[in-house]
């Protein structure tokens, strides 16, 4: 049985995308971030990071959200591309957002409306997303050459890329027209629908 570490609130919801999309069963773990249950031993020898997700698969333990979901597509010989080149493309996109929008954005998310306001940091948010708006550019480029990320149809490239972009779901993306389009045909799927509910 596959177990998933990590609440739908936090990157676990990446993963709860991915199993959704893959049609397979679960147990679900709902570890929030920084919980007690993410300090505990039994955790720790888990994902010494002590971060979610983490996934046991049978015995299999992996973390890293972007290397889970890349390990379930290739198992499962769904939404993974069947050729070398779209293979690379999608952790060229995979690796590309951890660099340039990942922190990026949750930092940007807390410092512009998650948090309290008086716990909010005006000059973080703003050098978040002086780092986001370049990289929006140049994804809105790259959906100007293709509808989707690594080949002709919606892969594991663009599932892992819309779902590290959840927080942009409420951002206004009218300066990126393709990339709005694009995140909401990605998220308006059926799993990530299911995903995004598990959220609330
Ligand atoms: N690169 C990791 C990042 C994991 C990560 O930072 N997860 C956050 C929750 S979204 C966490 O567990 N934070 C706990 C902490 O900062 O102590 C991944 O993609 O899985």
């Amino acid at each position: 049985m596959l177990r998933i570490y990590g609440s739908a609130r936090s990157r676990g919801v990446r993963t709860l995308w991915m199993v959704g999309e893959l049609g397979l069963e679960y147990e679900h773990l709902d570890y929030a971030p920084r919980s007690p249950a993410t300090r505990t031993p039994e955790y720790l020898a888990l994902n010494p990071n002590a971060r979610v997700p983490t996934i046991d698969d049978d015995g299999f333990v992996l973390s890293e959200s972007m290397a889970i979901n890349l390990y379930l597509a290739k198992k499962h010989g769904k939404l993974y591309p069947k050729d070398a080149k779209n293979e690379a493309a999608a952790w060229q996109w995979s690796f590309w957002e951890t660099d340039r929008l990942d922190r990026q954005l949750t930092t940007y998310a807390n410092n512009a409306f998650v948090l309290p306001e008086a716990q909010r940091d005006a000059a973080a948010a703003k050098a978040a997303w002086d780092e986001i708006a370049p990289a929006l550019d140049v994804l809105e480029t790259a959906l100007g050459k293709s509808q989707w990320l690594a080949g002709s149809e919606f892969s594991i490239a663009d599932l892992n890329v819309a779902a590290a972009m959840v927080r942009a779901l409420s951002f206004d993306l009218g300066k990126w027209p393709k990339v709005h389009a694009w995140l909401h045909r990605c998220w308006d799927r059926p799993a990530g629908q299911k995903a995004l509910a598990m959220r609330q």
